[in-house]
């Protein structure tokens, strides 16, 4: 059966085993599928690329998926999205802050703050990704670089979350603390994680990290204020 016989729900489910077996040109087409019925390219996200990485979290969870295989997942995701990359960041929208991205220390994980970087940029932020395994002198320096009013820190593990605690801390000992909104994300963060370790705001997905430096940048603007 060819990919425009089948029915949507096929097609998400098509794209979810392609996803997990790392077939990555399959996800390419599958994703352009999916756009050409006219879904949106954050249907296409939430109901086939991260449905199908639920999936493969999961096995790897349970045993059932090692590291080369997921990494084959990760690869056709990234593929998929380079497919949306476009519909995300170039909406247009006027350029309305800039933010600085990086995975922490110790953590290679990448797909998720691509999301958010790619996802930001849509929204208007103009976006410095300092890719993975960031230290914080490497924050730090980026801040002086580029001026951010946004910082965003994410990790996947909960060996790397607490790295999160020591940038944080980083910032206060160079005097840049209150220049910047710190958010953090990422699976094992959670809001009252972000409290503890002093950060602005936890944001659970890239949407909502998108509405929250929003708000942030309107308070920022109406009340002339630094974080
Ligand atoms: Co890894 N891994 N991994 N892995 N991996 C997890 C995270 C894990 C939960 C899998 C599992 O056991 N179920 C587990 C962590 C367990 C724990 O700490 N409690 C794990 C492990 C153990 C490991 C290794 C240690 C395995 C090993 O070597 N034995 C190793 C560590 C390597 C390292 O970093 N030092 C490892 C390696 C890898 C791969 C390299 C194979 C690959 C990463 C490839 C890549 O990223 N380029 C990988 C993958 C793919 C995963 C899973 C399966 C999927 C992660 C993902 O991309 N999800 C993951 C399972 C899981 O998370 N359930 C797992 C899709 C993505 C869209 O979601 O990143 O959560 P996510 O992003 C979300 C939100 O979290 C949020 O927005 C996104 C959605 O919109 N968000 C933010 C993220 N960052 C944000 C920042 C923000 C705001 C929101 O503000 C700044």
């Amino acid at each position: 059966m060819s990919l425009k016989e089948l029915s949507d729900d096929d097609l998400w489910l098509q794209m979810q085993d392609d996803l997990y077996d790392g077939q990555k040109d399959e996800v390419v087409e599958e994703t352009k599928e999916a756009l050409a019925r006219g879904h949106t390219p954050q249907q296409v996200l939430s109901e086939g690329l991260v449905a199908g990485m639920d999936i493969v979290g999961a096995d790897f969870r349970d045993g059932i998926l090692f590291v080369p295989e997921v990494l084959m997942s990760a690869n056709a995701m990234k593929a998929g999205m380079e497919i949306l990359r476009p519909l995300l960041v170039e909406t247009g929208a006027p350029r309305i802050g800039k933010m600085v991205i990086g995975t922490v220390k110790g953590d290679i994980h990448d797909i998720g703050k691509n999301l958010v970087a790619m996802m930001m940029e849509g929204a208007g932020f103009e976006v410095i990704n300092l890719g993975v395994n960031n230290d914080a002198q490497k924050f730090i320096d980026a801040i002086r670089e580029h001026q951010p009013e946004i910082i965003g820190m994410s990790a996947l593990l909960t060996t790397t979350m607490p790295y999160m605690k020591v940038v944080i801390q980083a910032l206060k000992d160079e005097g840049l603390r209150d220049d910047v909104y710190v958010m953090v994300g990422g699976a094992p963060v959670t809001e009252s994680f972000g409290q503890a370790v002093g950060a602005d705001a936890y944001a659970r997905d890239a949407a909502v990290a998108v509405e929250m430096a929003k708000a942030y940048m309107a308070r920022r603007r109406g009340e002339g204020v630094a974080a």
